[in-house]
């Protein structure tokens, strides 16, 4: 068994393990970053597309904001639509700054890229059997195997940065995790397509038929959604049937412009609303979706994930210098903040979303809503300072 040590032993080369790692090195401190699948594996995910401007200086201060800068869309507002109306929120006039749309493939293509060029040590790919060992003792370490060689790495501390299907929430024994969850009953189905987005902004459509969302990646590059039944797959959504859906979901003059052409990436993900409490245990502490999950309609998760490594590497750095205090209160401060998050994830998926038990009330709702959120300042404000991110 090889056996090595480091201060910090990240366990997910996802896009919270890699700016964990980042700006801990910037620190001057030694991590290592654990990644069960192959780089190209990691970076063919299609997911988060809309950064707010908290993540956005995040990247920049961690030294990967270069490209985002060159390459990302600023955008001012949103469009919001029903089957009675349409009307745009403006970020700058309710909450006084923008969103960023820049893929969060790009985000981790470009925290790989910096890894590579520091002298941390290269992400280990293809790890299996990660396992994490004295999480509540003050010398952890963690066990895998690659290429057919078992591994030990002690360390001083042990972060899971391994999404809602990794090792690390599952180390937390069942009696101090205390868990909660929302499942949705429907899904996203989600296309890219090489075309012109159908609009400069993005569009939330509640409509008759179900939710619909047209976002993009850049001038040629559209980002599309719809709801469907969590029964349904990918395969049972041929191109043609997806675009004339979308077509009846968005309002009639994005309908009547929209361009359309063959998908180059096409899944289905389920929704849910999934928190553990506390984020820490021990010398064991839960970064981004290993601790919580957040329905995309707000475009929060990859946000969290960096507001929860913004707290962590704050506790961290002290702690590496001596002060272990800033790390007692990293859950509280992180949960604080993933609860908002989680609140207006779940509203506006309520909002905006078909229910198969829906009522004729909670349609009448839904409608009042969205014809308030379109008549006051104050509702928009709300609205849109959650969207851009609330502080840190
Ligand atoms: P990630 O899941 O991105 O990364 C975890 C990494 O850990 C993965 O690379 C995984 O391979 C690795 N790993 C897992 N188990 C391991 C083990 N045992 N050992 C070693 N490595 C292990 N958010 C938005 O804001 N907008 C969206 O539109 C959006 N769409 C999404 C669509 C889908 C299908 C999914 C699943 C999520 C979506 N999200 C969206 C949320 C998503 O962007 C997450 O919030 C974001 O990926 C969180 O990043 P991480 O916490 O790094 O987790
Ligand atoms: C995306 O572009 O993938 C996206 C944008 C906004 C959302 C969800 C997903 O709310």
């Amino acid at each position: 068994m090889s056996r090595i040590r480091t201060q910090v032993c990240i366990v997910g080369g996802g896009p919270s393990g890699l700016l964990l790692g980042q700006i801990l090195h910037r620190a001057g401190i030694d991590t290592r970053i654990l990644e069960r699948r192959p780089r190209a594996h990691v970076l063919s995910r299609i997911r988060a597309g809309v950064l707010e401007g908290g993540t956005v200086d995040m990247l920049r201060r961690a030294g990967v904001g270069d490209r985002l800068a060159r390459e990302g869309f600023v955008h001012t507002g949103t469009r919001v639509a029903s089957r009675d109306r349409a009307f745009r929120i403006d970020f700058a006039e309710s909450a006084g700054k923008p969103v960023t749309v820049y893929g969060q493939t790009e985000v981790t293509q470009d925290l790989y890229d910096a890894r590579d060029a520091s002298d941390a040590a290269p992400v280990i790919h293809g790890v299996e059997g990660v396992t994490i060992h004295g999480a509540d003792t003050d010398v952890p370490h963690v066990t895998y195997d690659a290429g057919g060689t078992a591994h030990r790495i002690d360390c001083d501390w042990v972060v899971g940065c391994d999404g809602f299907h990794g090792v690390s929430r599952r180390t937390i024994p069942e009696a101090v995790r205390t868990e909660v969850e929302r499942v949705y009953p429907f899904g996203w189905l989600g296309v890219l397509s090489e075309t012109p987005p159908v609009d400069h902004e993005l569009i939330y459509a509640n409509s008759p038929r179900g939710f619909a969302l047209a976002s993009m990646r850049n001038e040629n590059l559209s980002r599309y959604y719809v709801q469907a039944p969590v029964t349904d797959r990918a395969e049972d959504w041929p191109d043609d049937r997806f675009w004339d859906e979308l077509r009846r979901r968005l309002p009639a003059d994005a309908a009547e412009t929209l361009v359309t052409g063959p998908s180059i990436e096409k899944s289905l993900a389920p929704l849910r609303s999934f928190i553990c409490e506390p984020m820490r245990w021990g010398r064991l502490c839960l970064v981004g979706d290993a601790a919580h999950i957040v329905p995309p309609t707000g475009a929060k998760g990859l946000n969290l994930a960096v507001s929860d490594v913004h707290y962590l590497s704050e506790g961290l750095i002290a702690a590496c210098g001596g002060e272990a205090e800033g790390m007692d209160r990293y859950s509280d401060r992180a949960l604080a903040r993933v609860w908002k998050a989680v609140r207006y994830s779940w509203w506006f998926t309520t909002l905006m979303h078909r229910y198969p038990d829906d009522t004729a009330f909670h349609q009448k709702m839904q409608e009042a809503e969205i014809a308030y959120l379109d008549g006051s300042p104050a509702a928009r404000t709300v609205f849109a300072e959650n969207y851009v991110g609330l502080p840190f």
